[in-house]
Formats: C-alpha cells, sequence, structure tokens
C-alpha cells in the first residue's frame, strides 16, 4: 500500500458528546484528526440524515473527508477509534445511538482482508449484519453502497472514486440510490 494514497472517512452522530451537539462534536473531530497527523484534510458539508434503522433514535448529523495519513490503515483505524473514545463514544449496541462514530471507507483501491473474503462481508445477508461485526478491517466499508448517509456526503469529496471490487464510482452508486433516499439526505 502506498504510504500517500488516500484516505476516506466517514463520519456521524446523533447524541450530543461532552463538546456538543452531534455538528459540533463532528467539527472537533476533524480538528483531532488533523492535530494527530492527517494531512489536507478535505470536507464534505454536514447533513441531517434519517436514523438507521429508521426509529432507531434521533436523526444523524453525517459528513465525509478525504485525507492524506503517514502511518497506514492500521494505525488510522486506530486513531479513529481513540478519538471516538475520546468524544464518549460507548459501544453498547451495533448500529446503536452514538456520540460519535467514525468510520475508515477506504484506502485508494485497497482491498482487505482479501477478495474472496471481502466478499463474505458483501453478501452478508442483513440480519446477520445485525449480529456480527468484523474483528478485522474490512476495506472498503462493506455497507457503503447501500448507504445515503455515506454516499452523498462522500460525492463531495471523491465522485470519482471506484469501489475496487464493485467497480462502480462514488457518483454512479449515488445515481443508484432511490431519488427519495437521496432528498433524505439535506445539507445543514
Ligand atoms: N471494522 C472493520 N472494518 C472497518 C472499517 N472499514 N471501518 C471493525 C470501521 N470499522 C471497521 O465497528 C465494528 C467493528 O468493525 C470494529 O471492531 C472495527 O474495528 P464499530 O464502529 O465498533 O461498530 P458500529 O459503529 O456499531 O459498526 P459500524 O459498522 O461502524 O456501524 P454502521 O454500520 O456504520 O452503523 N444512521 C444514519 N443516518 N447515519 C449514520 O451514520 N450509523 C450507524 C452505524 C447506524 N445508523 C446510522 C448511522
Ligand atoms: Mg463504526
Amino acid at each position: 500500500m502506498s504510504k500517500d494514497q488516500f484516505y476516506l472517512i466517514a463520519l456521524g452522530a446523533n447524541l450530543p458528546s461532552a463538546a456538543g451537539a452531534p455538528d459540533v462534536t463532528l467539527r472537533s473531530a476533524l480538528q483531532a484528526l488533523a492535530e494527530a497527523g492527517a494531512r489536507d484534510v478535505v470536507t464534505s458539508r454536514f447533513f441531517a440524515t434519517p436514523c438507521f434503522p429508521p426509529g432507531a433514535g434521533p436523526d444523524y448529523v453525517n459528513a465525509a473527508a478525504r485525507l492524506h495519513f503517514e502511518g497506514g490503515a492500521g494505525a488510522l483505524l486506530a486513531l479513529l477509534h481513540r478519538i471516538e473514545a475520546e468524544f464518549g463514544r460507548e459501544r453498547v449496541q451495533r448500529w446503536g445511538q452514538r456520540v460519535l462514530d467514525l468510520d475508515l471507507i477506504a484506502v485508494g483501491d485497497t482491498v482487505l482482508p482479501d477478495e474472496v473474503g471481502y466478499r463474505a462481508w458483501l453478501d452478508l445477508p442483513l440480519e446477520e449484519q445485525k449480529r456480527q461485526a468484523p474483528d478485522r478491517l474490512i476495506l472498503p466499508h462493506p455497507r457503503l453502497q447501500d448507504r445515503p448517509f455515506v454516499l452523498v456526503p462522500l460525492a463531495e469529496v471523491a465522485p470519482d472514486w471506484r469501489h475496487p471490487v464493485l467497480g462502480r464510482s462514488v457518483a454512479e452508486m449515488v445515481e443508484a440510490l432511490p431519488q427519495a433516499a437521496r432528498e433524505e439526505v439535506v445539507p445543514l
């Protein structure tokens, strides 16, 4: 993996943190990332998005960022987890409400753990997705193509990034979303 590959991350929050309301938390988290060595950070606008699964809590604020980082993917994920913890994230329930979720969406065209292992996560039925969380880094994030709250912000920072397994660009994946789902992602 080239050290100068770009990283794509997704940010989300739907509960207040010690820093403040979700948008304040996301701004503070981006600042913490820059202070910890993220370079050339390009950030999307912030969006209000309906909670997934529906009814599971308040609306989210979501954003995406593109950045460079010297330490490698594992080190960046560890940093994302450290920043989540600093803002008071507690892992209570998968897909539960959260003060801050920082996901690593992609690192250039890297596929982890390998294409066969990746496809197993990609094809996991919805019920299993709720039960199983990966114990190692999966790249690209296996649910990004389904999620308006990831894709719409991502299209502002990396419209031409192409999913290395699915072969589709972010712009194409946004285009493939139902129009109603796209329209529910509203800039703050
Ligand atoms: N892990 C493996 N690969 C990755 C990766 N590429 N990025 C591991 C991040 N983490 C990765 O993640 C579970 C495990 O996956 C960790 O051990 C990590 O090392 P987690 O962050 O502990 O658990 P989670 O946040 O509950 O899971 P995940 O997959 O981040 O949750 P989701 O699926 O992202 O759901 N609705 C709206 N509108 N907006 C949202 O942002 N977010 C969620 C969280 C639910 N509903 C939402 C939103
Ligand atoms: Mg997460």
